[in-house]
């Protein structure tokens, strides 16, 4: 293979452990299916009934269309909006958990607390109910009810989650266009029923639905699971730890928490605790708990628990030999894990009916079952350190110190210290003076067809040269954790000199003595709606459009469907969104000048492709050059 695997240190280490003993790892596989199928790359073949597969030549000289008559612009729309509605159902199925939790705790039937009392009342407030006198487990009844009520619409209004929290002149745009959404596992139903054998063919309208999957996965996805997360377990504020593979620990018990729903982590972090006698009885000096993927970055925000690493080096955690266990609850976990975690003495724990891995043991957990589930987890990691052979063990020397927590409440709190009355004034002015010349917000993934983090970071460290600040979450931010980005030297080193000034004079106002890192760690992907809510109070502070402000989104490495389905919501929102890998859309020329062109007549966003770091950035910095002169502002 020519390009290279990664540039995390860490991995690259571990790469060559890898191969020294004898483990076959992603980049291994993804060699092994070269070269990939130039018909599913450009989105040209259709399964969806049994007279298939069909597949489109790309060149004009085969087949122009599918047995049934079905045109590449529609096989290739179609396979867009089922991968959006795949995204959107994962993250609308992890919210929906979290409502199930916060009502059951309301409900004093499972050990959970509201640690999130404020969120609690605001987003009460939000939703129009009576707030200040009602007890806390009344009120969060109150806000399942409307959750519940979102989710089981029978009628045919929007989704009150949009409705209360998107901006007033974007749902005027969505509305529209006729992409409010409902109720969203009828968008999601419908979506399947659309795009099925003999539904729908027609490009536009298929895009339109994919458009609307964006907004239920925005709402009744990101923003519910973040929301009813904040009330359970508490609004995230800034935290200090470290990031990467040398945070595990060599006289201590490494517990690692990978997925991405934070309802039994949480619960992990508090065991380990209490149990740490348990595993100091059998020679180690702690528990020590790490994360990988958005788990990791759940427990990160709210515990200052360090990050272990990202999506592509899942595999390479096991390979240091010093993983006792790592936990895993749902989406971004391959299945190969299995077969590495043979090789040592790691403990593979899958928890969640819907994803066991044979090789794994299973430990189904409930929410009533949740501290047992927990602290039989804590027991098998002290068990399996017993068993750890020191020759096999290998820990990367890297850690990089990090900064994290960026709430948006713990934003207003640092911007409040300047002006009390209008916190978001000082960020405001120095956005209108230029001295924050923007703001990207990098999402998603790593994608084994990009060199491991590269591009998060040199695109990043581009931006932030040219005075752009960012708001970085899920994959992306581990990578820019690794590298420095988010720590105050890391404002020293990349910043340019206007963004430099700004960061320090926020760093010292909140207290830090420092400068703030020039990328804010904002959360797990689905805390993307944290990012949207930043936008939409900025906007909304403005008296202006979202699609108007000089904010652009980015996920420069992105792999999962989710990554698309957040991506989509970006768009509605009018950003632009650049992607750094090619979504398998090329095979219809009108399908993709209508995502990269004919949007943003409609909608204001629109996606950009653009698959080299540094174009990307001069790409989104002229994006928001743009828009900084339609709005008079310096350029
Ligand atoms: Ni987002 Fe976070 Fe990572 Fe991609 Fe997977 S963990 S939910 S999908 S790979 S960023
Ligand atoms: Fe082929 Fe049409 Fe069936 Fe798709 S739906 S597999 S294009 S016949």
């Amino acid at each position: 293979m020519l390009k290279a695997k990664t540039i995390d240190p860490a991995a690259l280490e571990l790469l060559k452990k890898a191969a020294t003993d004898g483990i076959e790892t992603v980049w291994d596989r993804y060699e092994a299916q070269q070269p990939q199928c130039g018909f599913g790359t450009l989105g040209i073949c259709c399964r969806h009934c049994l007279q298939g597969p069909c597949r489109i030549d790309p060149f004009g000289n085969g087949p122009k269309a599918g047995i049934c008559g079905t045109t590449a612009d529609v096989i290739v729309a179609r396979n867009l909006l089922r991968q959006v509605a795949g995204g959107a159902a994962a993250h609308v199925d992890h919210a929906y958990e979290a409502v199930e939790a916060l009502e059951l705790a309301a409900e004093d039937k499972i050990n959970y607390s509201i640690a999130g009392e404020d969120k609690l009342r605001q987003i009460a407030t939000a939703l129009g109910l009576e707030t200040p006198s009602k007890d806390t487990k009344a009120l969060a009844l109150e806000v399942v009810r409307v959750a519940y009520a979102d989710m089981s619409n029978h009628s045919r209004q929007p989704l009150q989650w949009l409705l209360a929290n998107a901006p007033k002149e974007r749902i005027a745009v969505w509305q529209s266009l006729g992409i409010l959404p409902r109720n969203p596992d009828r968008e999601i139903r419908e979506a399947m029923h659309q795009t099925t054998m003999g539904m729908d063919a027609d490009p536009v309208n298929l895009v339109l639905a994919t458009a609307k999957q964006g907004l239920v996965d925005g709402y009744a996805g990101l923003k519910l699971a973040t929301d009813m997360q904040d009330i359970l377990f508490g609004i995230p504020s800034p935290v200090v730890t470290e990031a990467n593979l040398g945070v595990l620990k060599s006289d201590s018990v490494n517990l690692i928490v990978h997925g991405h729903v934070p309802l039994l982590s949480e619960k992990i972090v508090y065991w380990a605790k209490k149990l740490s006698a348990e595993a100091e009885a059998v020679g180690a000096q702690s528990i020590h708990v790490a994360g990988i993927c958005c788990s990791g970055n759940e427990v990160l925000m709210r515990q200052g628990i360090p990050l272990a690493t990202n999506f592509l080096a899942q595999e390479l955690a096991i390979v240091t030999g010093a993983v006792d266990v790592m936990v895993v609850d749902v989406q971004c976990i391959m299945p190969s894990l299995a077969q590495v975690a043979s090789c040592y003495h790691t403990e593979l724990i899958t928890t969640m009916p819907i994803v066991k891995i044979p090789g794994a043991t299973h430990i189904p957990f409930t929410l009533e079952n949740a501290d047992e589930t927990a602290q039989t987890i804590v027991r098998k990691a002290i068990a399996a350190y017993k068993k750890r052979d020191p020759r096999k063990v290998r820990i990367p020397d890297q850690r990089t110190t990090i900064m994290a927590g960026f709430s948006v409440e713990a934003i207003t709190a640092a911007l409040a210290q300047l002006n009390p009355q209008q916190p978001l004034k000082p960020l405001v002015d120095n956005i209108a003076n230029g001295n924050i010349f923007g703001v990207v917000a990098t999402v998603g993934c790593n994608n084994v067809k990009v060199t491991q983090d590269s591009f998060h970071v040199e695109m990043v460290k581009e931006l932030v040269r040219n005075n752009i600040l960012v708001a970085a979450t899920g994959c992306s931010a581990h990578a820019l954790a690794k590298f420095g980005l988010m720590n105050s030297e890391g404002t020293e080193r990349f910043a340019g000199d206007n963004l430099k000034s700004v960061l320090t004079a926020l760093g010292h106002a909140a207290g830090l003595g420092a400068p703030l890192p020039p990328v804010l760690h904002m959360g797990s992907c689905v805390d993307n709606s944290r990012i949207g809510d930043l936008v939409t109070a900025i906007a909304r502070y403005l008296g202006v459009d979202t699609a108007a402000l000089p904010v652009a989104a980015s996920a420069p490495e992105p792999q999962h469907e989710k990554a698309l389905s957040i991506g989509t919501w970006a768009v509605t929102m009018g950003l632009t969104t650049h992607l750094g890998v090619v979504p398998p859309v090329l095979g219809s020329k009108s399908v993709t000048e209508l995502l990269t062109q004919g949007l943003t007549e409609v909608i204001g966003g629109k996606f950009y492709v653009e698959t080299d770091p540094i174009l990307a950035a001069q790409g989104l910095i002229a994006d928001i050059r743009a828009k900084r002169k339609a709005l008079g502002l310096t350029i």
